[in-house]
């Protein structure tokens, strides 16, 4: 029977070289696993409703100064047990949808999945901060299959529309120029393209959803078609079992 455990113990046999090879193993392993798990949900969706909610996936680990930074920022010395206490996003996947809907639709899918297990929910979209950002974080655990041994290792899976990717990538890049002392009419600027891809959003979803209802009144014509044909066939396949019969 393989014993389960937390990473911290994981770890806590190595030598700090060869815990840091094995926890970036770890997270690059879970990133693997959750990234997979999206593409089957995001491949099952295209299959059930001919639709893909999932624009694109990016998937990354941390830089070891990003996490050194946030240990000092969070006041804990630098240490991998910290590390992996103490940071939640050092596996990071990043899901861009079209719509807010889409969004979701995804964060239930992904709750649905009985072998994660979500640890917490950041809805910026509800509650964005103070900086105007959005974006839906879940952090999940996901358990890492090693050949005498499960470690539950954690991911942070970031939700957002294209709209606001685009915002929160030029916002990330300003703060780390000024390093986070921005001058007030820049942040001011950023607030109000914040509301702009808020209200883009809002219309995009609305313009999709009239789209949508055309088309549940006015059918495909690759649909007609397609029915047309079958029914042209049907026809056909009679016609064949008359000639049959008159043949019998
Ligand atoms: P980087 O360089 O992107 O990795 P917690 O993880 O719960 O201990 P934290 O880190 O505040 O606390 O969690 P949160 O709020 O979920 O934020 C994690 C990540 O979300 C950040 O990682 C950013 O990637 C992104 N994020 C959060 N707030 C903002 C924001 O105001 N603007 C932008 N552009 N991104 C944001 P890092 O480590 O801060 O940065």
């Amino acid at each position: 029977m393989r014993g389960e455990q937390k990473m911290e113990n994981a770890i806590r046999n190595y030598e700090d070289v060869d815990s840091w090879k094995t926890v970036i193993f770890l997270y690059n392993s879970a990133l693997k696993e959750v990234g997979t798990k999206l593409e089957i949900l995001n491949d099952e969706f295209q299959h059930v409703h001919q639709y893909n909610p999932i624009e694109h996936i990016k998937t990354r680990i941390k830089t070891p100064e990003s996490i050194v930074k946030k240990l000092k920022r969070y006041g804990f010395e630098t240490s991998i047990e910290n590390m992996v206490r103490h940071i939640n996003d050092i596996a990071g996947v990043r899901l861009i949808c079209s719509f807010t809907s889409d969004i979701y639709r995804l964060a239930e899918m992904i709750g649905n999945q009985s072998d994660l297990r979500v640890l917490s929910i950041k809805d910026y979209i509800k509650n964005p901060k103070e900086s105007g950002y959005k974006s839906y974080h879940m952090l999940v655990s996901v358990p890492i299959y090693l050949s005498d041994s499960v470690v539950d290792t954690k991911v942070e899976i970031q939700i957002r529309t294209i709209a606001m990717d685009f915002w929160a990538s030029l916002e990330h890049k300003i703060y780390y120029k000024f390093e986070g002392r921005a001058p007030e009419f820049i942040s001011q600027d950023l607030q109000e393209c914040a509301q702009m891809v808020a209200e883009l959003d809002d219309k995009m979803l609305s313009l999709n959803e009239a789209i949508q209802a055309c088309l549940a009144d006015e059918p495909d014509p690759g649909v007609v078609e397609a029915v047309a044909e079958n029914i042209i066939g049907n026809a056909r396949d009679q016609k064949t079992l008359q000639i049959l019969r008159k043949a019998e």
